[in-house]
């Protein structure tokens, strides 16, 4: 007999409720989950072939090591061993910097991406971190940690009150959308619009967001912080900034107009190949608005001024009294987030505290940028990274020049791949550990739920048991901590768990605001329920999060407070309401979000400032040092002569980075790796639509089929990431019969937003020839 169970969909950040159907211990169905409170039924073709994709018979059943230069099948024991005889070693020969770890993408998918590569970080103490925040969105981690003193402080639209979303560089019809977790993105963007609200799209493409919108630009690629430096500029001049209640809260605002002043309309325009009354009009309207949202997604961070384009969109918040205010863009209160503190000066946000050893690349949150790992393999020296950790990441293909990447793995003395796949990647493992197929995990969102529209909290046990012979992926990684400490054999892997538990209780219990504050954490630890390692620290952290029962300290605490319906403009006077006014308590633990299946509700985002505060001043600091060094490099940008041709990437809904190309269920149609051409340049360059083309840039060249299309401005071509699957030696077989080709060996790696050290992956200059 078929049965049902629950299970948030990790394949990408919408997080949607499915309702897979089991037999045996196989998925043969997956629909959307009505009861999801979050949800409400939405799916996608990703999330229908999750059974697919769940028993794809490539996926890895044992762990693989290396044995006379050949992967083969071996127990976890042996994989264990392996790497318990190498690592340990080579950390005292060549010392902690010799490691390097790479955390790719799926870790933000996992509870064991979310629960144990920090103990890893610490338990080996390098420096060499590399993750592909830096192919992504480290430049909004970087100007919201000078912002707002906190990395993770990243505003999301508040897509479902909104009047007006102005959505640059993103596609999240595609997408399903990022930094901004929202379950039926298309169909909220649909609702905006039937609601009277006003949907402008900034986009090179003419993508499907885009033909969603009522107002569509399609500037030149790269010019995103030029558009909206002059958006902010447009405000000031025009007198249409209006702050309001922010106004108290930040710094800088007086200096942001001398700070922006070449920033006009008219001196932009030419860069972003816009009319200046395009801008100006963009401006007015924005500021008109009743509420308003600036969101911008991959294509304004992966560029030269990343930095700079993610700084002003949450500066345009800033400018419109949008940010912070239901209708605007809001800080989500996720569950397992700490509790809020009481508001006042913080830390602050560093950047730049180590370099990188080769380039000298300036860390930003403790990273080095993903496209200088080969280089620091490569590169002989004191600090040399010799043995690689890599976890669910795939950098060969990801990454910029990924020939030069694999060479260099080719190389390390040790690498460890956590993976399910043999992949481009994994395949110079010397043991690749498989973590189970998704449906043998339990899930919970612990960072997409950070960036959600709509605070909840959902959480699935494992669907189906843990098959013979798998191992628990947060098993898996506890063993491998375990292991690259000299600990294998000699600790038990829960171990890690409770001394994870005890340090987080030793430190609540002493802090002076906690409500458990003095108490005995063993006692605490005692009372913690679940059936797991990891379930006893996501009920830890649930407990100890903003609405949680603080192991029973919240019903001492006074009832959640009500002055959050205060001031004279409907805003909470935050002051008189302390931090994070009007968050009830519902007293949530693990034991009560396993009596709920379907999600508990935690309420619409509310306004969270000064709470979420930790910068230096104990204010919004809007033109932070760092940011004003940056500002004289855009204005060179003014001058620039644009390259005649430029690349974007893409995304289709089908697809995801470089590893689903391998169920025949999410592949073919128009799911392929052709490069887009517009008609105008494909008749100036002589190419036909199925022809091929050559196209070549700083990192190399490419033979690629040509689909010419209108869907591009002049001067644009597209390539979608991801694909490249024609090395020798992996285990893709549907992938490998149309491998598509590897974009990033376009790149060369020296293309960096500086301040983030994040690669530049769009509106790159590119030069194409056809092919006979
Ligand atoms: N040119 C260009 N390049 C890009 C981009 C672009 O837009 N253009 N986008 C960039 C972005 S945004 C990102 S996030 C990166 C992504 O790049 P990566 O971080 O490398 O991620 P993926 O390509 O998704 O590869 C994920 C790896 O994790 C494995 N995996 C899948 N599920 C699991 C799991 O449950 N556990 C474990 N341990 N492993 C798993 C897969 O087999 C695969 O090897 O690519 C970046 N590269
Ligand atoms: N189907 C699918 N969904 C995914 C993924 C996937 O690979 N496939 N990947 C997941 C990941 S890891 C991420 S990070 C998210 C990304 O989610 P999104 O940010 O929505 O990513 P894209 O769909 O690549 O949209 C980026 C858009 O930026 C445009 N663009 C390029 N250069 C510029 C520019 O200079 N300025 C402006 N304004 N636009 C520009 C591109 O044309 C493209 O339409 O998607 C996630 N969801
Ligand atoms: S939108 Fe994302 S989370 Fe939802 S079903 Fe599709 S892949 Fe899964
Ligand atoms: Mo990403």
């Amino acid at each position: 007999m078929p049965r049902t169970a629950l299970r948030i969909c990790p394949l990408c950040e919408a997080t949607c409720g499915l309702t897979l159907t089991i037999e045996g211990a196989a998925v043969t169905g997956a629909r959307g989950d009505r009861e999801d409170v979050f949800s409400r039924g939405f799916i996608c073709p990703k999330g229908a072939a999750f059974g697919a994709l769940d028993s794809d018979p490539d996926r890895l059943r044992t762990p693989l090591v290396r044995r006379d230069g050949r992967l083969q099948e071996a127990t976890w024991e042996e994989a264990f061993d392996a790497i318990a005889a190498a690592v340990p070693a080579m950390v005292r020969e060549y010392g902690p910097q010799a490691v390097g770890l790479v955390l790719g993408n799926p870790n933000v998918h996992t509870m064991a991406g979310a629960l144990y590569p920090p103990l890893l970080l610490k338990a080996i103490g390098t420096r060499n971190l590399f993750t592909a925040s830096t192919l992504d969105q480290m430049p909004k981690h970087v100007s919201s940690g000078l912002l707002f003193g906190d990395p993770f402080a990243i505003p999301v639209p508040d897509l479902d009150r909104t009047d007006f979303l102005l959505l640059l560089g993103a596609n999240p019809v595609e997408s399903n959308g990022s930094l901004c977790t929202a379950p039926d993105f298309p169909g909220r963007l649909k609702a905006l619009r039937a609601r009277g609200g006003t949907l402008v799209v900034v986009d090179p493409r003419r993508t499907r967001t885009a033909k969603l919108a009522d107002r569509h630009l399609a500037p030149r690629p790269g010019s995103d912080a030029l558009l909206l430096a002059a958006l902010a500029h447009t405000l000031i001049e025009e007198k249409l900034a209006a702050p309001g209640a922010l106004e108290e809260s930040t710094e800088g605002i007086g200096e942001l107009a001398t700070a922006l002043g070449s920033f006009t309309p008219e001196a932009v325009a030419p860069a972003c190949d816009l009319t200046a009354a395009e801008i100006r009009t963009l401006a007015r309207d924005l500021a008109a608005a009743p509420t308003a949202a600036v969101y911008a997604r991959i294509g304004s961070c992966t560029v030269e001024y990343g930095t700079l384009a993610s700084w002003l969109v949450d500066v345009l918040n800033i400018l419109t009294g949008n940010l912070d205010r239901p209708g605007g863009a809001l800080f989500p209160l996720s569950a397992t987030a700490p509790a809020p503190r009481p508001p006042g000066p913080g830390k602050g946000f560093a950047l730049g505290r180590w370099a990188s050893r080769v380039s000298g690349h300036p860390e930003a949150k403790g990273e080095l940028p993903t496209a200088a790992l080969a280089e620091e393999i490569e590169t002989e020296g004191e600090g040399r990274i010799r043995v690689l950790l890599a976890i669910a990441a795939n950098p060969v293909l990801s990454a910029p020049d990924g020939d030069r990447l694999d060479r260099a793995l080719a190389g390390l003395d040790f690498m460890v791949s956590v993976d399910p796949y043999l992949n481009e990647t994994s395949r110079h493992a010397h043991v690749v550990l498989p973590p189970p197929p998704p449906s043998q995990s339990g899930h919970f969102d612990f960072a997409f739920n950070g960036f959600a529209v709509h605070n909840q909290a959902r959480y699935s046990p494992a669907a189906v048991p843990l098959e013979e012979g798998r191992m628990d992926e947060c098993e898996i990684h506890s063993r491998l901590i375990l292991a690259v400490s000299g600990l294998h054999g000699a600790a038990d892997p829960a171990g890690v768990d409770e001394l994870a538990i005890q340090a987080t209780l030793a430190k609540e219990t002493a802090a002076p605001h906690s409500p458990l504050h003095g108490q005995d954490p063993a006692r605490l630890a005692g009372l913690l329920t679940g059936g797991s390692g990891p379930e006893r620290r996501l009920d830890l952290l649930l407990r100890l999060g903003p609405y949680g029962d603080r192991f029973g300290a919240a019903a001492a605490e006074p009832p959640p407070n009500t002055a959050a319906d205060g001031g004279a403009d409907g805003r909470v006077d935050r002051a008189a309401a302390g931090p994070d006014a009007g968050v009830a308590v519902p007293g949530l633990s693990l034991e009560r979000l396993l009596a709920e299946p379907h999600g508990i509700d935690l309420g619409p985002l509310e306004p969270r400032l000064p709470g979420v505060l930790k910068t230096r001043s104990g204010r919004i600091e809007l033109l932070p040092d760092p940011i004003a060094a940056e500002l004289p490099r855009l204005r060179t940008a003014l001058a620039d002569r644009p390259a005649a041709l430029v690349l974007v990437g893409r995304r289709h809904l089908r697809s995801n980075n470089s590893w689903m190309h391998n169920v025949p269920a999410l592949t073919g149609g128009s799911n392929r790796c052709t490069l887009q051409v517009h008609p105008q340049d494909a008749d100036r360059l002589g190419l036909t639509d199925g022809g091929r083309a050559r196209i070549t840039a700083d990192g190399g060249s490419l033979d690629v089929p040509v689909e010419i299309t209108d869907t591009l401005r002049t001067g644009v071509v597209s390539l979608p990431h991801g694909w490249g699957h024609d090395r020798a030696g992996t285990r893709l077989s549907v992938a490998a019969a149309t491998p598509g080709a590897n974009v990033n060996q376009l790149l060369d790696g020296t293309r960096l937003d500086p301040l983030s050290g994040t690669a530049v992956l769009n509106g790159f200059p590119v030069v194409l020839t056809p092919l006979p």
